[in-house]
């Protein structure tokens, strides 16, 4: 070898000057691959050292490229290191991210407060027949809550669902009592002004067990208990009312979130607002599903209605406008 390859190695400035040295030296045509070939040249006697002086250059030279493969390697992490240096004092705007609506935001808070009372929690479809959603719940057909004016009637005689109580209708029909379950979901009522939307939101519920097991007193303690879990530290009175599916019935009131009771615009100086009806299911709706020796309570609620009470917003048209400025404030 006439080459001085130590010297070119201590010189190499780069990987690819390593691995160009390597194959001038190891390579197929390389310089010492060529000496190794002279082997078959060499006298006899002489192999034996001549082999050991190639093999002791073949250790010195590919250790030398090996450790000088480190230092490069070494050197150029050093470098990336410098110029991937972060300045963590650097401002950068961070990324907004959404918010749970606060009409979701509400239902979940109501749905979460019944599954710790062990209520199932039920569906059923947007489109009714007329059966689950009058005709099963007490409303017969000259029922003035069927009127035209207050239901969406589709093409082939259906209805938009005008409450979520077809869904008590279906699990009755679908099991046996005992039944503890409420239902949430979108409802449709042709009603469009500053306090109704065509659709809106309700939770109802029902429990249904044995006869004589389920009374009035255990309807009103489930709703006291409820109102001050979602409303915080308020009155909570009953006013005897009429629903078609519930007798006797009851509508309730909290005292006014806004104004203590002490009366002020919002409960037209009453100091209450009404959050919701309730009452026992009437023996006609346990006829329907054909329940026999059965009692039973059940409420609904407009979801929308707690939300603006929960979250002090005083118009129900601003839940369904998407506007950034009141959603983000549910971050
Ligand atoms: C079955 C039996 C009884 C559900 C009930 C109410 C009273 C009620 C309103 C509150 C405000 C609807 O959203 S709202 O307009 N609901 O006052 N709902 S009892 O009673 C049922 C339901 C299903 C089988």
């Amino acid at each position: 070898m006439n080459t001085d390859w130590l010297e070119k190695i201590n010189a190499a400035l780069s990987l690819e000057d390593v691995e160009t040295l390597r194959i001038d030296i190891f390579g197929k045509k390389g310089d010492l691959t060529l000496e190794f070939a002279k082997m078959k040249d060499v006298p006899n006697e002489e192999k034996k050292a001549f082999a050991q002086h190639l093999n002791e250059q073949k250790t010195l030279l590919s250790e030398a490229l090996e450790s000088k493969k480190t230092i490069l390697l070494v050197l150029a992490l050093e470098e990336q290191l410098k110029n991937e240096k972060i300045d963590v004092t650097k401002f950068v705007a961070s990324p907004q991210s959404g918010a749970i609506h606060p009409v979701q935001f509400t239902m979940d808070r109501i749905i979460s407060y019944f599954q710790n009372l062990n209520f199932s929690v039920e569906d059923g479809p947007l489109v009714e027949d007329d059966f689950y959603n009058f005709e099963a719940l007490n409303l017969p057909a000259y029922h003035p809550a069927r009127d035209m004016q207050d239901t969406f009637y589709t093409k082939d005689g259906k209805v938009l669902r005008t409450h979520t109580s077809p869904v008590q209708i279906r699990t009755m029909l679908a099991n046996k009592p005992p039944i503890r379950m409420i239902a949430p979901g979108a409802v449709f009522r042709k009603d469009f002004d500053i306090t109704h939307t065509p659709m809106f939101h309700q939770v109802e519920g029902l429990v249904v067990a044995g006869e004589g097991e389920i009374s009035f007193a255990n309807l009103k303690y489930v709703m006291v208990e409820f109102l001050k879990h979602m409303f915080g530290d308020v009155e909570v009175r009953f006013r005897p009312s009429f629903f078609p599916f519930t007798e006797p019935s009851s509508e309730v009131d909290i005292s006014c979130v806004f104004c203590k009771g002490e009366g002020c615009r919002v409960c037209s100086h009453t100091g209450w607002l009404e959050v919701l009806g309730c009452g026992i299911v009437d023996v006609n709706v346990f006829q329907a599903v054909g329940y026999k020796n059965v009692s039973g309570y059940a409420f609904g609620l407009g979801v929308e209605r707690f939300a603006m009470l929960i979250h002090k917003i005083g118009d129900l048209r601003s839940l369904f406008e998407s506007d950034i400025r009141l959603l983000g404030q549910f971050r």
